[in-house]
C-alpha cells in the first residue's frame, strides 16, 4: 500500500475540524488523492450507527458502545479505507482506534485488552500517523458551550469523564512516541496550525 493513514484526535473542542481543513488543504496542493473521513460515521452503515451511539434519549452499555464503535469501524475500513489507500491515497479521518481506548477504555473504564484485541482483528489498521489535539478540559467545553442544537449522548458526561478521557490519550501518546504528535490545542488557532503542518513536514521527511 502506498497511501498513508492519519487521524486527529482530541477531546470536545479540542479544534479538529479547522485542523482537517488544513491538512486536507496542504496535501492536496502537493497533488496527492485525499480521501477525508470520521468516526464514529464516513459510510451510510456508520451514519447509521452514529445516530444510535450519539442520540441523547438512547441508552447503551459501555460494552455495546464500544462494539457499535468497532461496528461503524471495521465498514469504514473495509469500504474506504482500505481501498483508499491501496489506490495510494491520503486517508485523513476524524479519530479512529484512540479514541476507543480514550473514550470506552479511559471514560468508561473497559479492559484496554478488550479493546486491544478488537482493534487487532475489527481494525485490522493502525494510522501513519496520528495528531493530538490536546487542550484542557473546561477550555474545550466553554468552546462548544454556544453551540446550537441539544448535547450528544456523550457529550452529555461528567467532567471527570472527560479528565479520564484525556489522561489515556496522553498516556497512549507517550507509549507510542513516534505515532504520534502532540499538539498543545489551548493555543490561538494559527499557532495550532502552524503546528500541525510543521509535524506533518517532519513526518513526511522521516517516511521518505
Ligand atoms: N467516540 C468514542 O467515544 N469512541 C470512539 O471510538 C470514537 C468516538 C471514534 C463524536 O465524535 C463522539 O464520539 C465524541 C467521541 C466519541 N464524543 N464526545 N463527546 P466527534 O469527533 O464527532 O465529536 P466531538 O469530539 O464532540 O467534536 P467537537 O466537539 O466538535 O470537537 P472538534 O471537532 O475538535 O471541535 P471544532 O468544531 O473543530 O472546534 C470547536 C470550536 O472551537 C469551534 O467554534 C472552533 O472555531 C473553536 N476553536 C477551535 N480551535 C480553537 C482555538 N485554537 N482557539 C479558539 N477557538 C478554537
Amino acid at each position: 500500500m502506498n497511501g498513508r493513514l492519519i487521524s486527529i484526535e482530541g477531546g470536545e473542542g479540542a479544534g479538529k475540524s479547522s485542523v482537517m481543513a488544513a491538512l486536507r488543504s496542504v496535501l492536496e496542493r502537493r497533488g496527492l488523492d485525499v480521501v477525508v473521513t470520521r468516526e464514529p460515521g464516513g459510510t451510510d452503515t456508520g451514519e447509521a450507527i452514529r445516530a444510535l451511539l450519539l442520540d441523547p434519549s438512547g441508552t447503551l452499555c459501555a460494552e455495546a458502545e464500544l462494539l457499535l464503535m468497532f461496528a461503524s469501524r471495521a465498514q469504514l475500513v473495509r469500504e474506504v479505507i482500505l481501498p483508499a489507500l491501496v489506490r495510494g491515497a491520503w486517508v485523513l479521518t476524524d479519530r479512529f482506534t484512540d479514541a476507543s481506548f480514550a473514550y470506552q477504555g479511559g471514560g468508561r473504564g473497559i479492559d484496554s485488552a478488550c479493546i486491544a484485541e478488537l482493534e487487532r482483528w475489527a481494525a485490522a489498521i493502525k494510522p501513519d500517523l496520528t495528531f493530538l489535539l490536546d487542550v484542557d478540559v473546561r477550555q474545550g467545553h466553554a468552546r462548544i458551550a454556544g453551540r446550537d442544537g441539544e448535547r450528544d449522548r456523550i457529550e452529555n458526561e461528567r467532567e471527570d469523564f472527560f479528565e479520564r478521557v484525556r489522561a489515556t490519550y496522553l498516556q497512549r501518546a507517550a507509549s507510542e512516541p513516534r505515532r504520534f504528535r502532540v499538539i498543545d490545542a489551548g493555543a490561538p488557532q494559527d499557532v495550532v496550525l502552524r503546528n500541525v503542518l510543521d509535524q506533518l513536514t517532519q513526518a513526511i521527511s522521516g517516511w521518505k
